[in-house]
């Protein structure tokens, strides 16, 4: 009976995506964790146009990934792990220039994920004076800002100050009480850390945190 202005994107669908993407052997599916992201441009392209550079960016990444996935050797980008050992066996990742590897895309992502779950956490634990946009700008200033250019973090600044407030958010992901909310977030936050984690050591044992 609730009615939701969000009501194509469903927070429980990243829960559920994130959560089987990982296996009992502590892989990352590769195809599990897409389809999280592809929940996460729902709820970007319910936040309006102003958030259509960022989502466009996001399906690009996505979208480089599921290309190699479709190709003769598909069956290597079948999980994280597969995919990196794949690309390092054949020497598809470039330590020095910008290339459209699985590796360096996805660690693009990756990174974005780190975005989420500070975003994500701190959204939980607010207050009804919190400001969504301050919340935004904190948690990527720690996550993301590093990695981009001046350019792009003044385009990011810009689109912050246009988020919804905390109703709105909470009302796109459907959400009535407080109670609720911090529950529902602090539960996705946990799927998204597990994720991010093993991607996190995949990367770091194989010194592939700082691709170009
Ligand atoms: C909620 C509003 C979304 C806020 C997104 C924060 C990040 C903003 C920064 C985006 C700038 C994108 C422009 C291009 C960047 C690229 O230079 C960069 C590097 O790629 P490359 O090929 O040049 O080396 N690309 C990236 O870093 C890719 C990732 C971009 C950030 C995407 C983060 C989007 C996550 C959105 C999920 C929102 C769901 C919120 C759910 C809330 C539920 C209560």
């Amino acid at each position: 009976s609730k009615h939701c202005s969000g009501q194509d994107f469903q927070i429980s669908r990243v829960l559920v995506s994130f959560n089987s993407a990982v296996t009992k052997e502590e892989e990352v599916l590769l195809e599990q964790y897409l389809v999280g992201w592809d929940e996460l441009i729902k709820f970007m392209e319910a936040l309006g146009t102003v958030f259509s550079f960022i989502s466009q960016e996001v399906k690009g990444k996505i979208g480089i990934l599921r290309e190699l996935q479709s190709t003769a050797r598909g069956n290597e980008y079948y999980s994280v792990r597969s995919m990196m050992d794949h690309e390092l066996r054949h020497n598809l990742v470039n330590f020095h220039k910008q290339t459209n590897s699985g590796c360096r895309t996805l660690l693009r992502l990756h990174r974005a994920l780190k975005w989420l779950e500070l975003f994500l956490h701190k959204l939980g634990m607010s207050s009804d004076e919190s400001n969504t946009s301050d919340l935004c700008q904190e948690a990527y200033n720690e996550a993301l800002a590093p990695y981009h250019s001046w350019l792009v973090r003044q385009a990011a600044s810009m689109a912050f100050l246009a988020l919804p407030e905390r109703k709105v958010f909470f009302d796109i992901v459907c959400i009535e009480h407080e109670g609720e909310a911090q529950l529902v977030l602090e539960r996705t936050v946990r799927s998204i850390v597990r994720v991010y984690n093993i991607m996190q050591e995949a990367y770091h044992s194989r010194g592939m945190l700082n691709l170009p």
